[in-house]
């Protein structure tokens, strides 16, 4: 199917990854094939909203560090705990990009992905449909829908936001108060008080379906986190010693990134019967 590029969008090619970048008036961004990767964003004139490594992978089969990966369908390692890749086939698989288009300066693409582009994931049903709107503007909304084939389908899935930040240790994230989580450091469940601030590694789980604001004190920018059919958020910063192990994060970096991820994994995982469809979705603005 070859979809015709409106103006404000156009293809490129990095290292063999086909991506599609787009400029228009209202944003700035890019768009890998790869894992329907959002890479960045910039809204109007501003600064990149997402943060991408300077060490990140540009390499077919390998996820690209930052930016907002798609985690489909198991988040980390799975449930189960031993599901490889980890945060799932998704954000490594090609999909395919369905349509394409500018409408007052934002930018709309859809991708799709079935289980005929994956190779693999041995017990996962194949005939699941996965579609991704992208639409790029002022504000930038991820709407990941999962619709069933003729057999059940039970999945965790995750919209995996890499935000920039000024300084992580300057940041605040506002709206998890009162929350219940789990924390992935020590596999305690824990109940949140007042607002997340950062002070070292941080991996935790929330349960929490509302909105979060992440407040960027250093880099006086605040990002708002809206979404739908989503239970739980998610957020991580690495800080030294996880950032100096991984190969495509730079030693330093940890302090300019905060993920905030809207997700619905453990507990929350989504189950579809036959034909049913389900439809996440994530909304970042800056104010
Ligand atoms: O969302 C937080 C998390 O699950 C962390 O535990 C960490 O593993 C992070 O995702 C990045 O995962 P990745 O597989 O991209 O290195």
């Amino acid at each position: 199917m070859t979809v015709t590029l409106p103006s404000g969008i156009t293809e490129e090619t990095t290292n063999g990854l086909l991506a599609y970048r787009i400029e228009t008036p209202a944003a700035r961004g890019l768009v890998y094939v790869q894992g329907a990767h959002v890479a960045g964003w910039a809204p109007g004139g501003a600064d990149d909203v997402l943060w991408l490594s300077e060490k990140t992978f540009l390499e077919p089969g390998k996820p690209i560090r930052g930016g907002v990966p798609i985690c489909f369908p198991w988040f980390g390692p799975g449930r189960s705990g031993d599901q490889q890749p980890a945060h799932g086939f998704a954000r490594v698989a090609t999909w395919r990009l369905v349509d394409a288009r500018v409408d007052d300066d934002v930018a709309t693409l859809e991708l799709e992905l079935t289980g005929a582009d994956v190779e693999k994931a041995d017990d996962f049903p194949q005939d699941f449909l996965a579609r991704y709107r992208v639409r790029m503007g002022r504000e930038l909304e991820l709407a990941l829908a999962v619709t069933a084939g003729e057999q059940p389908l039970d999945f965790e899935e995750a919209l995996h936001s890499y935000l920039s930040v000024g300084d992580i240790r300057q940041v605040r994230v506002v709206g998890l108060d009162g929350a219940g989580y789990l924390d992935k450091l020590d596999g305690e469940r824990k109940v949140q008080h007042g607002d997340v601030e950062f002070t070292s590694e941080t991996d935790r789980v929330y349960r929490c379906s509302g909105t979060t604001e992440v407040v960027d004190q250093a880099g006086g920018r605040r990002v708002l986190v809206t979404k739908q059919h989503s239970d739980d958020t998610v957020v991580w910063n690495p800080w030294v010693d996880k950032s100096r192990a991984m190969p495509d994060f730079g030693d330093d970096e940890w302090t300019g990134m905060c993920c905030v991820e809207t997700a619905n994994a453990l507990g929350d995982a989504v189950s579809l019967a036959p034909g049913e469809t389900h439809v996440m979705v994530a909304k970042l603005s800056v104010g």
